[in-house]
């Protein structure tokens, strides 16, 4: 079903707002999405009316917090296809989930010789806790490099995947430089068959299609609640037998079950991995996202977006100074990175600012895929439920503007 974007953006309240006096156009959701009403009022509701610490009170107003706390869990569980309640730890966000891998996991598993394999596109929250563990463990780290086009290039998966030393693979499901989108299951079927286990960062995929972790073979995958539409919470999903396995990655309260002088009891999952109070507000509000979501249908987003790229990247190619980075439409998810002839990224968002339209610019917390295509840094505009052709058409008239503002300043003598 094609989605009726006017009638979304009224439901965010943000965009009743204007920037520089012009109608807000936001593309930068890959960096984090804005927030509908129904989100705000859930957690407003628990502030005002449900508020109680979890999992400690014997009173009426904790056991409701407890379980508008644990239904949202079960919403998330419902959300990746997970049978197991057990196994959705609540973070911070996805890059504490993929640290919490890398630690808990990690430092029991890797150890001097291994390989860790990781892929050159990867953000740095699936980068450098990987590059760290490996440095702290004398182990090597590799990368499944990426291909002139954007694509990953996995002929050189089978030698990488060394049965015995190659422990793990960490890829992401979508890159959020590139849009490009890793065969995932395959590359974890090649390493499950070498032994290895495999983490996937879903933080730029979760809100854009449907992720089921039981098809996609993963052994962990985390994602961000604020890419989501909603607060600062992630979650991290991993299969009850690791989690069971891996030793607490933070200490204190909620998740020992008994405390001795000299020893601790741990809790069972997914308490074990959640010590001290939570975020107990966030995750009833992350649950209410999942709900707005899923009401629109995660796959009628997929379909709104595979519309939109197409378009917004044959518009851009009507601009010939202008460079897209990464794959063809078809092969990518909701993200365009390009950069400009002569201009810098920053002074590109400068300029689309004052036009009331939001794009990222710099490295996006990637630069080994900058490094990769030569280039520093990239501007990037990320589309959503909220984002139709009328906003591409405001990007491209803006960049337009950028172009003949740049080329008079060269051309005006000093
Ligand atoms: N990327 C972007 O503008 P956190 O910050 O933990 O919520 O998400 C980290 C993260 C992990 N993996 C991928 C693929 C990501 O894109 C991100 C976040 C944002 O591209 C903010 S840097």
């Amino acid at each position: 079903m094609p989605l009726d974007v006017p009638a979304i953006r009224s439901q965010f309240p943000i965009f009743q707002r204007e920037i520089n006096g012009k109608r807000l156009v936001y593309l930068d959701s890959a960096a984090s999405a804005q927030k509908p009403q129904v989100v705000i009022d859930a957690m407003v509701e628990v502030w005002s009316h449900s508020y109680a610490n979890v999992h400690r009170g014997l009173y009426s107003l904790a056991e409701e917090a407890t379980l508008a706390y644990e239904g949202a869990r079960a919403k998330f569980a419902r959300f990746i296809n997970a049978t197991d309640v057990g196994e959705i730890i609540h973070v911070r966000n996805a890059t504490e989930g993929i640290n919490l891998v890398a630690y808990s996991w990690g430092e029991e598993h890797i150890h001097e010789g291994d390989r860790i394999v990781i892929t050159e596109l990867e953000h740095h929250a699936n980068l450098v806790p990987w590059q760290q563990l490996a440095k702290r463990k004398g182990a090597e780290l590799a990368y499944i490099p990426v291909t002139d086009d954007g694509s990953l290039d996995l002929t050189v998966l089978p030698d990488l995947l060394e049965e015995g030393r190659t422990k793990v693979v960490a890829c992401s499901v979508m890159s959020n430089v590139l849009g490009t989108l890793p065969p995932v299951s395959e590359i974890a079927a090649m390493a499950h068959a070498a032994g290895a286990l495999v983490v996937m960062d879903g933080a730029q995929a979760a809100p854009h299609m449907p992720l089921d972790v039981q098809t996609l073979g993963a052994d962990f995958m985390a994602f961000s609640g604020h890419k989501l539409c909603g607060p600062g919470v992630g979650v991290l999903w991993g299969r009850r037998e690791l989690l069971e396995s891996m030793p607490p990655f933070l200490y204190g309260g909620d998740m020992i079950v008994t405390v001795k002088r000299d020893d601790s009891k741990w809790n069972v999952l997914p308490h074990k991995f959640e010590a001290g109070t939570p975020p107990i507000a966030e995750v009833v509000g992350l649950g209410a996202a999942i709900d707005y979501l899923t009401a629109i249908g995660i796959s009628n987003i997929q379909q709104h977006e595979r519309r939109i790229i197409p378009y917004a990247m044959a518009r851009l190619r009507e601009i010939p100074e202008i460079r897209v980075l990464g794959p063809a439409p078809s092969e990518r998810g909701a993200v365009v990175s390009f950069i400009m002839d002569g201009v810098h990224p920053h002074d590109i968002a400068s300029v689309l600012d004052e036009e009331g339209i939001c794009v990222r610019a710099g490295h996006h917390c990637a630069q080994p895929i900058h490094d990769r295509f030569c280039v520093p840094a990239s501007a990037r505009a990320s589309f959503y439920i909220y984002n139709d052709e009328e906003d591409v058409d405001a990007l491209v008239a803006a960049l337009r503007k950028t172009v003949s503002l740049f080329a008079r300043r060269q051309s005006t003598p000093r």
